[in-house]
């Protein structure tokens, strides 16, 4: 089901040539509202008039994350203090917080991109959708909740906990989707069979719109039985739109950028040329509509890369493919690159081991140290030491096999691991010297 058929199954050459025409118009207007920009595209000897095609885009230099908190709180915007409907930020809890604005039009855009997927995940006005999502100046509650408004859905406005209230309202009010982080709702499906739910036979919920952290796709097929539900993979970021930047359709083959709004790019994340579709490298956005807070080429430091070739599901949309990490979030554990997701991918390939872990980094002498930290499902027999031990020496060795990496993994109770209401914390790191 499409929300706005005639935008989202436009033909290619139409909407090029819409982006085309809105990247002209936001070159120039944040040429001439932005001092950064100005300053930013003098030194890099480029003028506005320079795009005369979307490739000319990439004579354009980059903005960062650190330009973005340089010009804290306002001097990014483009409008007036009159125009700013609403403000989110990130949290900043690693440096000054990201201020992002959105005017009236922006927060309307926001929301029709949100509705989009609902329609996609066959939420329309005879739906309910429990937002689970913390409102506030995380865009994912307040995103959601625009999302379902604009669909016409009937919206619940829960935000995080009070985990077993979300299970019981869920059933009582016959929710068709949530809207949540994937290790919340795995927390939530999890609360519901403890209270005696059996959830995906028992609730009417169809969907789940999750996003906001990786998941893999283990975790996404454990979070699809319990709950009995399709989880459609959205994501965005506070800096360029909170959720709905790009989301899966129904065929769950990749998540389709709204490219009407946004200009994806994908580029070597150490040259920073483009890399050609279907190779990995860092994902890149232009925004093409925004008003208060309009971006050109933002290094999101997310990797992931264009999937080619048209999708079943008729929209025109290119899709990316789910995240497989940031580039900050790849540690170096003696030389070798790894991501938490690759070591979740090992973790959730063995079924006594429940899909929650902590990787907890320290130094020792001068080397880094991993300990990984994981659960057994709850009907592992616990008190069995030589088949904990087994399973503890499999797991290290699987890790080591295919990952290169050496980890002292430490298996503990089930529930020992505290449950996400949000987005869930993965590393912990301790080591010396960067903090
Ligand atoms: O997480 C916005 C959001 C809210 C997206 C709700 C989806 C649902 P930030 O807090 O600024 O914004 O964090 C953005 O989260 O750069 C990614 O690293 C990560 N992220 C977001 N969505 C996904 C996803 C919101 N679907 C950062 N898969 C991004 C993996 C995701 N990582």
């Amino acid at each position: 089901m499409f929300y706005q058929p005639e935008l989202e199954t436009m033909p290619r050459e139409e909407l090029e040539k819409l982006q085309l025409d809105r990247l002209k118009k936001l070159v120039k207007r944040v040429y001439e509202r932005i001092p950064f920009y100005k300053e930013s595209f003098d030194k890099a000897g480029v003028k506005p008039e320079d795009i005369q095609s979307l490739e000319d885009l990439q004579k354009f230099p980059f903005t960062t994350k650190q330009d973005l908190r340089d010009a804290y709180p306002f001097k990014m915007f483009a409008v007036g203090r009159d125009e700013v409907a609403r403000i989110h930020c990130s949290s900043g809890t690693t440096g000054t917080a990201t201020v992002v604005g959105y005017t009236k039009n922006d927060l309307d855009v926001w929301g029709d991109c949100f509705a989009r997927f609902l329609y996609a995940a066959d939420c329309d006005e005879n739906a309910a959708i429990q937002v689970a999502y913390g409102y506030g100046l995380f865009t994912g509650g307040l995103g959601a909740h625009q999302g379902g408004e604009n669909a016409g859905c009937t919206v619940l406005p829960m935000s995080t906990g009070n985990t077993k209230r979300q299970a019981r309202l869920m059933h009582d009010f016959e929710v068709d989707c949530l809207c949540c982080t994937p290790s919340y709702a795995l927390n939530i499906a999890d609360v519901a069979i403890e209270m005696g739910y059996n959830p995906a036979e028992e609730f009417k919920v169809h969907a789940g719109i999750l996003g906001a952290e990786p998941c893999s796709e283990a975790m996404r097929k454990d979070i699809e039985t319990k709950l009995g539900i399709q989880v459609f993979d959205i994501y965005g970021l506070s800096e360029v739109m909170g959720p709905g930047v790009a989301c899966e359709c129904e065929k769950q083959n990749g998540l389709h950028v709204c490219e009407d709004h946004f200009l994806v790019e994908v580029v070597d994340p150490r040259t920073l040329q483009p890399v050609p579709d279907g190779e990995w490298g860092e994902v890149v956005f232009t925004t093409l509509s925004k008003e208060c807070s309009p971006l050109i080429r933002y290094r999101t430091r997310d990797i992931s890369r264009i999937i080619t070739g048209e999708c079943e599901c008729g929209r025109t949309f290119r899709r990316m493919d789910r995240i497989a990490g940031r580039t900050d979030d790849m540690m170096i554990i003696r030389g070798v690159n790894v991501f938490p997701s690759q070591i979740e991918e090992e973790i959730v390939s063995f079924p006594e081991i429940a899909a929650q872990y902590q990787i907890i980094l320290t130094t020792k002498g001068t080397l880094d140290h991993v300990e990984l930290l994981v659960e057994t499902v709850p009907d592992f027999p616990f008190d069995e030491v030589r088949r904990l031990e087994q399973l503890k020496k499999d797991l290290q060795k699987a890790l080591k096999d295919n990952l290169q990496v050496a980890v002292d993994v430490k298996i503990v109770e089930p529930k020992t691991i505290e449950r996400s209401e949000g987005k869930a914390v993965r590393i912990v790191d301790l080591r010396e010297g960067l903090h």
